[in-house]
């Protein structure tokens, strides 16, 4: 994946340009909000004022009541029980009113304004002695009300539905010493890790682990969502450290708000928030997880109002208004987003028995069977208003990837029973090793991409999880192909630890070409970077998992121990800007995905397989382990496959 001038911060999309959007703008907007409280305050006052002025006046009205030859007062009054009519807010009454007693009244109202006057330009004095901060800590408290009556109206309890059989949350330690050993090293980096989030960057996304303070990204528009937190926790909860848990748990509970005015990636948030909270529900099953990512779901549904139900990339929180990003082909959605939804959204209908989000998904999967596929294969952008392809470019890394994940854990995620989602698994594997999976001369099996008519022979760190994906889906394959597509990941597997080999760090590339006589190395100056990525560790995983090779641990140990010797700083780990130089900069970022991710599928290679067994978790790009559901005897309108 190629990014204009900037690091891609996340995943697989290029980003546009970071504008701190976590800081600046949110800075500006409480300014605003300040300034116009104040201003309220000045002109309330300022209308009292007004107000009590026209009651000093010398009393005109007598006159022109003279002139007029009437003897009816006007008295301003809203009581009409005395029989006068109420006119505009002022009761008229009829003749013979003793005069004195009107005066008397009168003289009473004009001391009541005075009195009110004078109090609420006191009130707008003492306002403005306030210092800023404390003029926004008021607003808060105000704003913190509301969000208090809003949580009350949304914490319907759901409807219980039959909990999956939740098998393998904990397990033994393992028996080796040296493997334990590596294990608790792994747990040692994920408290270094949160220790340093927690003190310096608590609440913010992400964290700076040098400049020590908060970090933010556009795909969490200018929200303070607390990402690393919600991201961490399964993996927190998987490690044992239960006060870290319980410390994420209580700050979600107490802060995580999303009645936002904040326009977020759809994808990034249901992969680590959805994704995040389904997985800390299922493991530790406090509802409170469950609450909120239904609560969040609701806010994501508006992406989906677009002409052909292909879902905008973003959607403001609270407007529900959805765009696409414009860096994107033609206006387009981006494959690997709208097609990284389903595992998430078919658990969401299962927990509230709302078949609105599995419709969704549903709707999404029918689109894409009736388009035509250039060559089988599925390009990364379709536009949401005229349901037709961008720019024909094909990847199974940066905006493709996921989608290709997804079909494959559709099927294993419904005990095998979705069988549409498996055969469309099939046929894009098939296309993808026909046009895109090539050997280089060196021997080396990589994935290219597919552009403008050629095969572009690049492939990216985020391809990298190609491997795993191609293992994970090696049982129940076309033709008893098994060892065929297990072959397949480990060579993959294979390609990839070269990346990581043949630079100065051991830590690999962000994307690495076969052309030229080069294998496997960047040549680009930006894409040397590594940004604490989980990829390449991700599939050494799966491999190690199906095949027990112990090549796999012991890769997965040279990149522990590389992260641990050049990314780790002491107010946490960060990115480095060149592998291939000795003395490499910092980016300054650890991302969320390095707690949820690359830590926990370190952890898993060096645990016992039936911790999280496969054959009842599946894990959602973001490593978050979703559990098997038995659809069987569940009716989810819409797939016959399911009922
Ligand atoms: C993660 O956010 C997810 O794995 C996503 O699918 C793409 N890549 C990043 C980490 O590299």
């Amino acid at each position: 994946m190629t990014t204009p001038a900037l690091l891609p911060l996340s995943g697989r999309r290029i980003p546009p340009l970071n504008l701190g959007a976590s800081s600046f703008p949110h800075h500006r907007a409480t300014l605003r909000l300040s300034e116009k409280f104040i201003l309220l305050l000045i002109l309330s006052a300022f209308i009292t004022l007004c107000f009590g002025a026209f009651f000093f006046l010398p009393d005109s009205s007598k006159h022109k009541r003279f002139d007029l030859g009437l003897e009816d007062v006007l008295i301003p009054h809203v009581d009409t029980s005395k029989g006068g009519k109420n006119l505009g807010g002022y009761l008229i009454h009829g003749q013979g009113h003793d005069e004195h007693r009107h005066r008397e009244e009168e003289e009473r109202l004009r001391n009541k304004i005075r009195a009110d006057h004078e109090k609420a330009l006191e009130e707008a004095k003492e306002k403005l002695k306030k210092s800023r901060d404390e003029i926004r800590a008021e607003i808060q408290t105000e704003k913190n009300k509301v969000a208090q009556e809003m949580k009350k109206k949304d914490s319907k309890p759901l409807p219980p539905v039959p909990v999956p059989n939740l098998i393998g949350i904990n397990s033994e330690d393992p028996a080796d010493k040296d493997i334990l050993e590596k294990r608790d090293k792994i747990k040692e980096m994920m408290k270094h890790a949160w220790e340093n989030y927690r003190q310096y960057g608590w609440g913010h996304n992400e964290l700076k682990p040098i400049a020590r303070k908060g970090h933010s990204t556009n795909i969490f528009g200018n929200s303070q969502m607390g990402a690393t937190i919600v991201d961490a926790l399964d993996t927190l909860y998987i490690m044992g450290l239960h006060d870290e848990f319980r410390e994420g748990q209580d700050w979600i509970d107490k802060n995580l708000d999303f009645s936002v005015n904040s326009e977020v990636s759809v994808f990034e948030v249901n992969i680590r928030f959805i994704g995040g909270l389904l997985a800390a529900y299922y493991l530790s099953g406090q509802e409170v997880f469950k609450l909120k990512a239904v609560q969040l779901a609701g806010k994501l549904l508006p992406a989906f109002n677009t002409p052909t139900g292909i879902p905008w990339a973003m959607v403001n929180l609270k407007s529900g208004v959805g765009r696409n990003w414009g860096w994107a082909s033609a206006g387009s959605s981006i494959l690997a987003e709208f097609g990284t939804l389903h595992m998430e959204f078919v658990h969401l209908s299962y927990l509230t028995g709302d078949p609105v989000y599995y419709n969704k998904v549903m709707h999404i999967r029918k689109l894409l069977q009736k388009m035509e596929r250039p060559n089988g294969l599925y390009p990364n952008y379709l536009n949401p208003r005229t349901g037709r392809w961008g720019q024909h470019h094909t990847s199974v890394g940066g905006l493709g990837d996921s989608f290709y994940e997804y079909l494959l854990k559709a099927w294993l995620m419904s005990d095998k029973m979705d069988t549409e989602a498996r055969k469309m698994y099939d046929d894009a594997i098939e296309a993808i090793e026909r046009h895109l999976i090539r050997k280089s001369n060196g021997g080396l099996t990589y994935i290219g991409e597919w552009k403008n008519g050629h095969l572009e022979r690049k492939m990216g760190h985020l391809t990298c999880f190609a491997g795993g994906m191609f293992a994970l889906g090696a049982d129940g394959s076309r033709d008893d192909k098994a060892g065929h597509y297990l072959q397949l990941g480990a060579e993959i597997a294979h390609t990839c630890h070269e990346s990581y080999d043949r630079t100065t760090l051991k830590l690999g590339p962000e994307a690495f070409k076969f052309d030229g006589g080069l294998e496997a190395v960047a040549v680009r100056q930006n894409e040397k970077y590594y940004i604490l990525r989980p990829e390449v560790i991700e599939t050494y995983w799966y491999m190690w998992r199906f095949t027990h090779d112990p090549k796999y641990r012991q890769w997965g140990w040279e990149a522990a121990q590389a992260i641990d010797k050049y990314c780790r700083v002491s107010g946490g780990f960060s990115g480095v800007k060149d592998v291939y130089s000795s003395s490499p900069a910092y980016d300054d970022v650890q991302q969320s995905f390095f707690l949820a991710e690359t830590l926990k599928y370190l952890y898993l290679l060096f645990s016992n397989d039936d911790l999280l067994p496969l054959d009842n978790w599946v894990f959602n790009t973001e490593a978050h382990p979703l559990p098997v559901l038995h659809l069987a005897n569940t009716t989810l309108s819409g797939n016959p496959a399911y009922r």
